[in-house]
């Protein structure tokens, strides 16, 4: 069994899609362990993506993030780092229209900055961005 973040981005949550995103991940078969919704601070939003620090979209990524609440889930089910990213397809929603219909972006996103949801792409960054949101307190 594996664990991974999934958030549901500002762009999803204002477009009322959270039932939906929810209930699409329940029904591939994943466990919630954990959820909640917040709002990330500048600081924040800086240091869950710092991996991207650099990178020329990287303020522009802050900002949208910190645009307005976000919803975090933990999900858990076999090879889920893996069946998560495929479930929610390539960053660009437009590309995620083309190649993969039914990917949650495609449905929810926008474009390659408003993608609707964010995903460990590894069990590494799984394991840093999991206690990055949870306190042990609000796992199940
Ligand atoms: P995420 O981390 O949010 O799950 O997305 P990802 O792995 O598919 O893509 P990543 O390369 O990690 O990029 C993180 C987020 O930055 C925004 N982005 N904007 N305007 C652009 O060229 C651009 N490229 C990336 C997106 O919100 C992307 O999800
Ligand atoms: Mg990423």
């Amino acid at each position: 069994m594996e664990r991974t973040l999934v958030i549901i981005k500002p762009d999803a949550v204002e477009k009322g899609a959270v039932g939906k995103i929810l209930d699409r991940f329940i029904t591939e078969g994943f466990r919630i362990r954990a959820l909640k919704m917040f709002r990330f601070t500048v600081e924040q939003a800086r240091e869950f993506y710092a991996v991207h620090k650099g990178r020329p979209f990287y303020n522009e990524l802050v900002e949208f993030m910190t645009s307005g609440p976000v919803v975090a889930i933990l999900l858990e089910g076999e090879n889920a780092v893996k069946r998560v990213r495929e479930i929610i397809g390539p960053t660009d929603s437009e590309e995620a229209r083309r190649v993969a219909p039914m990917s949650i972006r495609a449905l929810f996103g926008t474009d390659k900055g408003k993608n609707a949801v964010h995903a460990s792409d590894s069990l590494e960054s799984a394991a840093y961005e999991i206690p990055f949101v949870f306190s042990n307190l609000e796992l199940c």
